[in-house]
């Protein structure tokens, strides 16, 4: 069995930056789900930290493009001081979320982190949305469609800033997979920032193998790879428990062989799982996936090649 760095999961309640409530309850389906103890079963050193604390999604309009921003931006600074102690600790931290807009806490983290060891950073963003809006453009205010942009400098000085003066990432170290989603200005702005997107026409005519080869291309032996998994990323038939479902997503076998693939890399130091919404879930089934994938991020392989 490979061995692991030693984990850290940190549960993030909330949906202050999702467009319907229910995300808040990820962290606890994900554990009832048995995401620690598969780990342990995988010989993963796992800590459960339990959850960070925050305010109450006031659950109000947008105010100049954002709903919720002071909330967002006390969750995201809470994120972020915890996952960065979790890695100068020498451990790997699983954020539990929550919605996508903690992405930005997390991947501010992992980018502080890096810069203090030198490390070269590569971030795989698992979703059907490209999560590049801006209050300019955004279509619904939620700070879920925007983490990315704000990662790479564009939004409000609080969330682009978090971790310093600088940017956390420049666009080039994204790649972005499973997209199917992009509202007209944000893949405009795509476009215009040149971010890496591999989307479900791509995956189509490449195919899986391909399009990972492809995303994990030229990794080093100094990359931490920061996989976010956004479980809307998968097909609804199999992952109905979330607020934003695409038709046409990722399927089962081809998401085993993503989460494979990334394990495969020896790379990954650090995974965000969100937008699980077990308010629309059935029986949990979301979270038992998002588990079994885990697993496969973990070395788990259902092959004789085991
Ligand atoms: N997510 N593009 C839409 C918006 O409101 O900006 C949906 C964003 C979904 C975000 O699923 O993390
Ligand atoms: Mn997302
Ligand atoms: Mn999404
Ligand atoms: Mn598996």
């Amino acid at each position: 069995m490979a061995s692991h760095i030693p984990v850290s999961l940190i549960g993030v309640p909330t949906d202050i930056g999702a467009g319907h409530r229910g995300a808040r309850l990820g962290p606890e389906a994900l554990r009832i789900a048995g995401l620690p103890e598969a780990l342990a079963a995988r010989g993963v050193d796992v800590r459960d930290l339990g959850n960070l604390d925050g305010p109450r999604n006031p659950w109000t309009a947008p105010v100049a493009g954002y709903r919720h921003l002071d909330e967002v931006v006390e969750w995201n600074r809470a994120l972020m001081e915890a996952s960065l102690a979790e890695l100068r600790a020498g451990r790997l931290p699983i954020m539990l979320g929550g919605d996508h807009c903690l992405g930005i806490g997390s991947i501010t983290a992992v980018a502080r982190w890096c810069r203090e060891q030198g490390k070269d950073l590569r971030v795989l963003w698992l979703d059907a949305h490209s999560d590049f809006n801006t209050s300019e453009v955004t279509p619904s205010g939620n700070v879920h469609g925007m983490p990315v942009a704000c990662l790479c400098g564009l939004g409000p000085d609080a969330l682009t800033r978090l971790g310093g003066d600088a940017p956390a990432l420049l666009p080039s170290q994204v790649r972005q997979i499973g997209i199917r989603s992009v509202d007209p200005e944000e893949k405009r702005l795509i476009k215009h920032h040149r971010v890496d997107v591999y989307d479900m026409r791509y995956i189509d005519e490449a195919g899986m193998k391909r399009t990972m080869e492809a995303a994990l291309a030229d990794l080093g032996p100094d990359t931490h790879l920061h996989v976010s998994f956004d479980v809307d990323f998968l097909d609804p038939s199999i992952a109905p428990g979330v607020g934003t479902t695409v038709p046409g997503g990722v399927n089962y076998r081809e998401a085993q062989l993503v989460m494979e693939m990334i394990a495969d890399s020896g790379r990954m130091g650090s995974l965000d799982i969100v937008e699980l919404n077990p308010l629309l879930d059935t029986h949990n089934a979301t979270a038992e996936l998002a588990v079994d994938l885990v697993e496969s991020l973990f070395g788990k392989s259902t092959l004789m090649r085991d």
